[in-house]
């Protein structure tokens, strides 16, 4: 079983500020597949295909098919052991930030308060012609839905070559300059600008603690990489910082 190590309790017992930044991997133990990887999503269907504006142009019916098909998996999952601990850690720790790339909402379920949303949300849409949001029940009887102006209603996330929104964006890069313990959790970080966060924490001080299944890439530049999954190592970091926080 992999050992915590008391250096990382000790950089716990002395944070004001940890922050959590997120990606796929913490949502499969709910069920919700991650996009790279053996089991990811992409083996099936490559980003490229479909997480563009331009495929969107090109074949409204399939990209929404593919939303369709995962918003009803996300509706239909739960937070896991990872995402309620990481909730659970705000009764403990002065301020708990959590800087997600997932569109799936299952940090805002498991009661966490301050998230940044890098990657947009899968239960928004809007417009792109006079990007009006339409985050009701969307109506697919008569083909891809459409606003009042007739401009197609799009998945509110954020596609390759989009720019993140700019408020959820800033919001990350200031926690991560602030940060002390900056965790990494369940991200191959190999998409920009979300990974470049990383970095800036790094730069700004914080100890990074990486928790992955597999080595990424930037497992050489974290201060503690546990390989297991999130669900079980993050519970067993927090019950160990609770053991030490009273001795
Ligand atoms: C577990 C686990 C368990 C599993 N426990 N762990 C060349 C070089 C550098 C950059 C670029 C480049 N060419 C283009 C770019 C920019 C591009 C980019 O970064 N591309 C790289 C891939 C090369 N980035 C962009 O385009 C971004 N915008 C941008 O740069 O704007 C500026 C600009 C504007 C105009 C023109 C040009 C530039 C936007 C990126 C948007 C990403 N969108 C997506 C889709 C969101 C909507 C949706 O959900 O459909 O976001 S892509 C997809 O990847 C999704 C994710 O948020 C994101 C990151 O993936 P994540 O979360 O890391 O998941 P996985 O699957 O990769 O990894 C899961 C991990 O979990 C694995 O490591 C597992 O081992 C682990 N794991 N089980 C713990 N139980
Ligand atoms: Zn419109």
């Amino acid at each position: 079983m992999t050992q915590i190590d008391k250096s990382l309790i000790d950089a716990l017992r002395n944070a004001e500020s940890i922050v959590f930044f997120t990606g796929a991997g913490i949502s499969s133990e709910s069920g919700i597949a991650t996009f790279r990887g053996k089991e990811g999503l992409w083996n099936k269907f490559k980003p490229e295909e479909l997480a563009n504006f331009d495929a969107f142009i090109r074949n409204p019916e399939l990209v929404w098919e593919w939303y369709n098909y995962r918003r009803k998996i996300v509706h239909e999952a739960q937070p896991n052991a990872a995402h309620l601990t990481i909730a659970e850690m705000q009764n403990h720790f002065k301020e708990v930030t959590v800087v997600t790339q997932n569109v799936d909402n299952l940090h805002r379920r498991a009661g966490s308060k301050k998230i940044f949303e890098l990657h947009g949300n899968i239960e928004k849409n809007f417009c792109i012609n006079c990007k009006k949001f339409h985050n009701k029940e969307l109506d697919f009887s008569n083909g891809v839905p459409e606003c009042d102006c007739g401009g197609l209603i799009r998945p509110g996330v954020v596609w390759f070559g989009e720019y993140l929104p700019e408020d959820q964006f800033r919001g990350g890069e200031l926690a991560a300059m602030k940060a002390d313990v900056f965790f990494v959790v369940g991200t191959s970080a190999v998409v920009y600008p979300a990974a470049g966060l990383v970095y800036t924490a790094r730069a700004s001080g914080a100890t990074i603690v990486e928790i992955n299944i597999e080595e990424t890439e930037i497992s050489s530049s974290v201060n503690y990489s546990y390989f297991g999954k999130a669900g079980e190592i993050l519970p067993r970091i927090f019950e160990e910082y609770k053991l030490r926080a009273d001795s």
